[in-house]
């Protein structure tokens, strides 16, 4: 993954991606970041870009003509293999295992985020090759969608993180939740970080935070166990979790 671009009519939002990881990615030139705004390419003196919906109700419609001329543009820039991503409720919930291998198999993606009720339909089917969402929520836009999107997928870029252990150790990145984490002080009132931690002893540790992570996925999110095939070590420090907690 090299080359991410947005088409938003609030370009100035994704400031907020020149920070952190993914600020040092862009400006390392590691991954490029490309924003279009669709009021550029109107054709009326008003710079319209939306209008009302046939058939009545609340709200507006994103047009067809600034968003088909926006796009095609902003393709002319991007690699060949780009596919253009629609962000709306109505697309495929998107999760670590689907970001893997996007990052892995795309050079590039451009994303188009919608403001209003909604975009002309036809558009979808002529210019979209993938809709995606972020969740089972509505936004007021799909801005926040493509910079968590986008966060996702840099910190995935090899070269991003720091440490080159740090995403792949990260929860879902082995399908499973996080295991817990501890910093000093060793004690706070009454609570005493584990002992392994402090133990030295680096299989006890690992085998420890895995115990961790299959039991808190078992507790806390039973349909991601679901889906995993467990080894016989697995099946066995998950009982030894389950047990633990009677
Ligand atoms: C989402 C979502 C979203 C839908 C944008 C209504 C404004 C809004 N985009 N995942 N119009 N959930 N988009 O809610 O991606």
């Amino acid at each position: 993954m090299t080359h991410l671009g947005v088409i938003t009519l609030l370009p100035e939002m994704f400031d907020a991606l020149h920070y952190g990881i993914v600020g040092r990615a862009i400006k390392s030139s590691l991954v490029n970041l490309s924003l279009w705004n669709p009021r550029d390419w109107t054709t009326g003196v008003h710079h319209q870009v939306d209008d009302k919906p046939y058939g009545g109700g609340p709200g507006m419609v994103m047009m067809y003509q600034p968003l088909a001329d926006t796009i095609s543009h902003a393709r002319e820039s991007m690699p060949a293999d780009c596919r253009t991503i629609f962000l709306s409720p109505q697309g495929r919930r998107i999760n670590q295992m689907d970001l893997n291998k996007i990052v892995d198999e795309q050079s590039s993606l451009l994303f188009l985020t919608g403001r209003y009720e909604g975009i002309d339909e036809r558009l979808i089917e002529a210019h979209i090759d993938e809709e995606w969402s972020l969740g089972d929520f509505v936004l007021s836009g799909g801005e926040f969608a493509a910079m968590a999107f986008i966060d996702a997928i840099v910190r995935l870029v090899p070269g991003a993180l720091g440490d080159v252990n740090s995403a792949t150790q990260d929860s879902f990145m082995n399908g499973l939740l996080d295991f817990p984490h501890y910093t000093r002080p060793e004690k706070i009132e009454d609570k005493s970080v584990p002992s392994v931690l402090l133990s030295g002893n680096h299989q006890a540790i690992e085998r420890w935070r895995r115990k961790q992570s299959l039991g808190r996925t078992w507790l806390k999110r039973p349909d991601l166990l679901n889906q995993l095939e467990l080894n016989e070590l697995d099946k066995q420090l998950l009982n030894e979790f389950k047990n633990e907690k009677e």
